[in-house]
């Protein structure tokens, strides 16, 4: 089953958020394997966003994820890494439609609340990053045959 890495970036728990947020994925019907509230080292931090380590915005990027803590998260159902992408909206909240979670809560995107694995390679990774296998649950919800075929 596929799954992704969502993480509610520092700025989404200092407003409150966490709980808001949490909650649209969890009744849109994904399945949590994975729940961590831990602040990121620099080194995570650096290693998570590698990809953009070239980019202007790298250090503050870097210095905003590690300022406070995150929720860290592993998501799991068929198509979450697309779905999960289109719930949270475009990189920038201003032009994030209406209903996504960066539309409806954000405005600036050095503030963009939540981060959601690109692709299934990336998530692969990125959980790899930030779980231990033993740190992921395998269960069966008992409401699957009321949310999926
Ligand atoms: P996303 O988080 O939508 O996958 P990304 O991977 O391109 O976006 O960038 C990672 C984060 O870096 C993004 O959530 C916010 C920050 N960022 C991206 N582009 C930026 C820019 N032009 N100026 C400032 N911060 C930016
Ligand atoms: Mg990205």
């Amino acid at each position: 089953m596929e799954r992704t890495f969502i993480a509610i970036k520092p700025d989404g728990v200092q407003r409150g958020l966490i709980g808001e947020i949490f909650c649209r994925f969890e009744t849109k019907g994904f399945t949590l394997v994975g729940l961590k509230f831990m602040q990121a080292s620099r080194e995570l931090a650096e290693e998570h966003y590698g990809v953009h380590r070239e980019r202007p915005f790298f250090g503050s990027l870097v210095e905003f994820i590690t300022s406070a803590p995150v929720v860290a998260m592993v998501w799991e159902g068929d198509g979450v890494v697309a779905a999960a992408r289109k719930m949270i909206g475009a990189t920038n909240p201003l032009v994030s439609e209406p209903g996504t979670i960066r539309g409806d809560l954000g405005v600036n995107i050095g503030r963009n609340l939540i981060h959601g694995s690109d692709a299934v390679e990336t998530a692969q990774s990125e959980i790899a990053l930030w779980f231990k296998e033993e740190e992921l649950v395998n269960w069966q919800p008992t409401l699957s045959s009321w949310i999926r075929e």
